[in-house]
């Protein structure tokens, strides 16, 4: 459970007012101090036992908490049970401060956390699912769930994983993309880069997916060309790099 509070109690010299936090499990009948189940933000004093407080000599919420404060308890010793709280106030003879005011009240469970994918039982998931995982894309578009990245695993899907060579490069992928992909997403600057890297795959992934197969043959054409080109330009200026080089002339 969780709660917000901010408090300002009666203090002095002692501890006159307080505030405590109480279970039960019997409908209401009998009532426990939940001081013990505090994990963060407990009591944080002793309430005098001088002045008719009927809470005295407890441990409770005392003196001031400076603004909102956070505490939490462990439920977990109760699981199954039926449980009623209360904030209860204590106060002794005479003379008041401020109060205590209580938000935000919450009982929530933490779930495990998902284990990092690991290769080989991921390999078999092609079911297009966001934890069938694109990593590249996925650290380059900053989440799992992008058109984009549907389309690019629909098409390792449909044409990768349905042929040996392309099934070897799917594994190729995953053994060597994972460090690729956290270092992208480290690296937001780098994120629109890759992102224009990988548009040529999401038009080719499109293309194949989406269309008939004459329109794919062309795509496929067009693509092939395109990166001929590139490997064309890049030895090119290779080349003349190293011209350059030979002959700083
Ligand atoms: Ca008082």
């Amino acid at each position: 459970m969780h709660f917000k509070h901010a408090y300002e109690f009666e203090y002095g010299a002692e501890d006159y007012d307080g505030g405590v936090v109480e279970y039960s499990t019997d409908g209401g009948f009998n009532w426990n101090d939940a001081g013990p189940l505090f994990i963060d933000n407990g009591y944080n004093g002793t309430l005098s036992s001088a002045w008719q407080n009927p809470l005295g000599g407890r441990q409770a919420f005392v003196n001031l908490s400076n603004g909102y404060i956070s505490s939490r308890l462990d439920l977990s010793s109760l699981a199954g049970q039926d449980v009623r709280f209360r904030f209860r106030i204590g106060t002794d003879e005479s003379g008041d401060y401020t109060g205590w005011f209580i938000d935000d009240i919450r009982i929530y469970t933490c779930e495990n956390a998902t284990p990092p994918p690991s290769l080989p039982q991921d390999l078999g998931k092609t079911d297009g699912s966001p934890d069938s995982p694109c990593f590249i894309a996925t650290a380059a578009y900053g989440s799992p769930y992008g058109n984009y990245i549907d389309l690019l695993r629909a098409f390792r899907d449909e044409y990768l994983m349905t042929h040996p060579i392309g099934k070897k490069w799917v594994a190729l992928y995953y053994r060597y993309s994972p460090p690729m992909a956290g270092f992208i997403a480290d690296h937001p600057k780098m994120r629109k880069g890759v992102r224009l890297i990988i548009l040529p795959f999401v038009a080719l992934s499109a293309g194949m997916v989406q269309t008939t197969p004459i329109q794919k043959g062309l795509i496929f054409c067009f693509i092939v060309g395109l990166l001929l080109g590139m490997a064309l330009l890049y030895r090119g200026r290779k080349a003349e790099k190293w011209v350059s080089l030979i002959d700083p002339s």
